[in-house]
């Protein structure tokens, strides 16, 4: 009986030194966030162990752009900004105008509002700098079905560069100085961008019906010819081609043209009856792509 009592207590007492240990443990270990000197005022203990490892601050930079109606160009207040795979978001001020703090990093924005669409945009965001974008980012209306639109962006030189769109069945030029919607709700150009950047967009109404030539002229390049410093190969310049989807159907970079990048016209592509055929040459003249009747008498201006 003695024994067994005993026993008892040994158990007993086995049981308490275990459960008495495991209660000590997280007073004993604690968190990392228990221990930072603020919290913890426990700074003065002659022990001095290497404090634990601080979390790597995320570096961060600022990228900051401007938003447009595509239409005229006004202010576009209300966008939300964000960053794919970011939780961080803003909205665009009054002005059109916005900043975001984004991680160091290739980052892709995506723009929202009712009513509007947007194209992505990438950025290289750098550690504690701030990243003016140089195209503007447009709202642009949406597409019916059928519908593309031909997105000319570029870089600071040359200041002007013009998207031009040859219309084979009016035998009409959409380009800056006819910058509206050709007879027949054909074709459009939104804008004609003088300082640098772009973009200059021209929507095609029906993809799949006629016979159309789309070409770049250099217009800084040809007002300004003996100074030969606005050449299409420093221009960086970017037609992008998206369906009324929002999808992207094909891209051209001017450095994969063919020929002279000192000549004054970059023809791009063709189109005909939903058919996109690539051109990409420089030439001194637009060729097919210009009718020579609209527009002026200067057969080749760009
Ligand atoms: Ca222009
Ligand atoms: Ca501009």
């Amino acid at each position: 009986m003695r024994g067994r009592i005993r026993l008892f207590f040994v158990v007993i007492l086995s049981f308490l030194f275990i459960f008495g240990m495991s209660c000590e443990l997280p007073g004993e270990t604690g968190s990392p966030s228990d221990q930072t000197p603020s919290e913890s005022g426990e700074t003065q203990g002659g022990d001095e162990e290497t404090p634990p490892a601080e979390e790597e601050p995320v570096q961060t930079g600022i990228v900051t752009g401007q938003i447009y109606e595509s239409e005229g160009r006004g202010d576009l207040p209300w966008v939300t900004v964000t960053a794919v795979g970011s939780d961080v978001s803003v909205i665009s001020d009054t002005d059109g105008s916005f900043d975001i703090t984004l991680p160091i990093g290739n980052q892709r924005l995506q723009f929202s509002l009712s009513g509007y669409e947007f194209y992505d945009v990438d950025v290289l965001v750098e550690a504690d700098q701030t990243t003016v974008l140089g195209p503007d980012v447009i709202g642009y209306p949406p597409l019916l079905s059928g519908a593309i639109r031909i997105v000319l962006d570029w870089d600071v030189y040359p200041l002007d560069i013009d998207a031009h769109l040859y219309v084979v069945s009016s035998e009409e030029e959409v380009y800056w100085y006819l910058p509206y919607t050709l007879s027949g709700n054909v074709a459009n150009l939104d804008w004609d961008d003088t300082e640098s950047y772009g973009p200059e967009t021209i929507t095609i109404y029906d993809m799949d019906t006629g016979t159309y030539y789309y070409s770049v002229g250099n217009w800084s390049e040809y007002y300004t010819p003996v100074s030969n410093d606005y050449i299409f190969s420093d221009s960086k310049a970017m037609v992008n081609i998206y369906d009324s989807g929002g999808t992207l159907l094909k891209t051209y970079d001017v450095d994969d043209a063919v020929g002279d990048d000192g000549l004054i016209w970059w023809r791009v592509f063709s189109l005909e009856n939903g058919v996109i055929t690539d051109i990409m040459t420089f030439n001194d003249s637009a060729g097919a792509t210009w009718s020579g009747g609209t527009g002026g008498s200067l057969p080749n201006e760009p």
